[in-house]
């Protein structure tokens, strides 16, 4: 082979498989309080969670039958700012409604 059709040591390429990793999720779980209001809640959970209307009305009556309940699992960043939307509406609202994110 004559050297022009040779590539230089430092640029041989090598085809190698990306490292495609599945991000760690995180669940959004949504605390139950005795002041926020049950049209609030549903309200958040179909603006921020994006739950159609009957779904949004369940998980607010799980959290607020069982004390807490999972509104969405969502990778670190996503699931980071929904929790701070949810604080964002609720602090504008006077409601002490909160979330929290737990390792799925
Ligand atoms: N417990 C509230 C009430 O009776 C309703 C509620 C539901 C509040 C879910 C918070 O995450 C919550 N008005």
């Amino acid at each position: 082979m004559s050297a022009e059709h040779q590539r230089p040591e430092s640029e041989v390429l090598e085809k190698t498989r990306p490292a495609v990793r599945r991000p760690d999720l995180y669940k959004v779980i949504l605390l139950n309080d005795d002041y926020t209001t049950m049209d609030f809640v549903v309200e958040v959970l179909e603006t921020v969670f994006l739950k159609r209307p009957a779904e949004a009305h369940r998980i607010m009556m799980l959290v607020h039958t069982q004390g807490r309940g999972i509104c969405g699992v969502y990778p670190y960043e996503i699931a980071e700012t929904k929790v701070g939307s949810v604080q964002a509406l609720a602090r504008q609202h006077g409601f002490p409604l909160q979330a929290t994110l737990e390792p799925e």
